[in-house]
């Protein structure tokens, strides 16, 4: 099939400025577009990635039309980027009413029936996993096959939305062919994390696995991938890697995984790394659950070997009510507290993450979770807003009991409060994370001894940060 022009776009967006600057490789749809040119060929394929041709608004416009494409797919990664991917779709509706457009991810597919119900510009959405359904959807465009028969679409009908059947999960994900990263190459010297690695060195992002064994009430993950975990092999993700850095330079790598297995496959994979050499070449990041990291402690010499210098791992509160009920099963103070001293001692740094703004919180409660953060104290702690991300348990909650107060989905970020608690209002909230945030990096102890630590990512990331004035950043919003 010929002359079907697929055209991917990353749209210009904001850095989450908690952590830093930096621009990522567009990788979700690196993947989709890989599969598209691999099952499909003739179709041409074009990734314009906005952030790191330093496009705006307009910019992107002009750079669409030149690829004069018939299909226009937008990167959909989290619910605060959904209005830019439907700006993208406008955008090429405005060019062409003939484009057509498609959508993806887990806020659109959360939110397929009102998206496509709501919004002109938005022709169909694939609903979760979505290599197979683009391909189907390309394919359905030249005429090879009808939009019904796709399993995983939602689209518009003369009258309405379709929602066809759920798709099947890949089972195996080696059959997946590499992410796409050369249809991006000439930026691949780019793409950096400031506060993670050194601007100059080139990052990349590679998938070990998709879903999760676990079902925290607040994330949308393992709803959207069905549960369990799904993994590709440790050679094949140490291939990518290999490529990566072999061909493009990329020295620090981001590991999608949620929860990373450290197991029997993170061993391998830490062999594959060392064997190959790689360990000494390039450094990486990962999250894992503390459980995980105490119940493997004995691999994490290994993972620190084989380059693995950051991971993050959510603390998320003290009280025993709120990890009960955000189902946080295995994670309390002592196993926190024991995962925090296996990082340091295995030179890991330790990025925490705490959730403030549940339902009974107030003024109190969260101080107990910023002094938790001081007692727990990792390298670093990043404190979030409970957010209700639609597909997520608590969303339902959230929006059956009118709990919502912002449907500016821009917010839904983990910065910006968007609900109240029984005791604060939605400002309040909004204090109180700017105030957990001075507590942990205003105290004069901890940054003289980072900015004086014999770490050097401890005192990079502190150099930064307070470079950064992350804190005057947060002051702004209320
Ligand atoms: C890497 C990453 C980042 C990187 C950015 C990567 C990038 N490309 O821009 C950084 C660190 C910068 C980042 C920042 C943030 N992130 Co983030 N991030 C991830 C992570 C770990 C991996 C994303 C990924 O590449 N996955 C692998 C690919 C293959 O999966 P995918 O993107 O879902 O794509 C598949 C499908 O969804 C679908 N699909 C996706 N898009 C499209 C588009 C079309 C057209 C089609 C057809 C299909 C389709 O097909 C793909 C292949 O099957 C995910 C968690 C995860 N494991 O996915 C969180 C995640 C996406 N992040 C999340 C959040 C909340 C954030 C932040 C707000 C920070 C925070 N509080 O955590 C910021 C927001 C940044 C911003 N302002 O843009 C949440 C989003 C939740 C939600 N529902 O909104 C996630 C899911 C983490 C979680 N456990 O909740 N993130
Ligand atoms: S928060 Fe992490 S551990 Fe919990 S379900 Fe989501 S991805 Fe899994």
């Amino acid at each position: 099939m010929a002359d079907i022009r697929v055209t991917f776009v990353e749209p210009p967006k904001d850095f989450w400025f908690p952590m830093g600057e930096y621009i990522p490789p567009p990788f979700g749809i690196l993947c989709l577009a890989a599969y598209v040119e691999r099952e499909m060929e003739g179709v041409k394929i074009e990734v314009v990635d906005a952030q790191a041709e330093g496009l705006d608004w307009d910019g992107l416009k002009r750079r669409i039309k030149a690829t004069s494409p018939d299909i226009v797919a937008p990167a959909g990664l989290s619910t605060c980027n959904s209005a830019h991917a439907l700006r993208t779709a406008a955008i090429a509706k405005e060019l062409d009413p003939g484009i057509q457009t498609i959508l993806g991810g887990q806020h659109f597919t959360a939110l397929a029936d009102e998206t496509l119900a709501g919004i002109p510009q938005i022709d169909a959405i694939a609903r979760g996993e979505g290599e197979r359904t683009l391909v189907d959807f390309v394919k359905a465009y030249g005429g090879d096959g009808s939009l019904e028969a796709i399993e995983g679409l939602s689209y518009k009908t003369g009258n309405g939305v379709r929602h066809n059947a759920e798709r099947p999960l890949i089972c195996d994900l080696d059959s997946l062919p590499h992410p796409g990263y050369h249809l991006v190459k000439e930026h691949m010297k780019s793409y950096y994390f400031a506060l993670m690695a050194e601007e100059d060195a080139p990052f990349a992002i590679v998938e070990g696995s998709r879903g999760c064994d676990h079902s925290c009430s607040y994330c949308s993950q393992w709803r959207f991938w069905r549960g369990g975990q799904r993994t590709k092999s440790p050679a094949r993700v140490a291939d990518e890697m290999e490529h990566l850095h072999g061909e493009y330079g990329s020295s620090f790598f981001w590991l999608t995984d949620d929860d990373l297995s450290i197991s029997d496959w993170t061993d391998k994979l830490c062999d594959e790394l060392i064997g190959r050499g790689l360990s000494e070449e390039v450094t990486w990041f990962c999250q894992a659950r503390c459980d995980n990291i105490v119940a493997n402690r004995e691999l994490l010499p290994k993972m620190r070997g084989a380059g693995n210098t950051w991971m993050l791992v959510g603390f998320d509160t003290p009280q025993a009510d709120d990890l009960r009920a955000f189902r946080r099963d295995g994670i309390d103070e002592t196993i926190s507290r024991q995962a925090v001293d296996l990082l340091r001692e295995n030179d890991i740094f330790s990025q925490g993450t705490f959730i403030i703004g549940s339902r009974g919180d107030d003024r109190e409660s969260i101080r107990t979770i910023g002094e938790y953060a001081d007692r727990l104290n990792p390298d670093i702690a990043t404190f979030m807003v409970l957010t209700p991300f639609p597909g997520t348990e608590i969303y339902e909650t959230a929006k059956a009991n009118g709990w919502i107060e912002s449907d500016d989905w821009g917010d839904y970020d983990m910065i910006h409060a968007v609900m109240p608690t029984e005791h604060l209002t939605v400002g309040e909230v909004q204090e109180e994370i700017y105030n957990c945030y001075r507590r942990f990096f205003g105290s004069r102890t901890r940054r003289y001894s980072a900015l004086f630590s014999s770490n050097p990512i401890t005192k990079k990331t502190y150099r930064y940060l307070a470079k950064k004035a992350i804190l005057t950043n947060l002051r702004s919003l209320f």
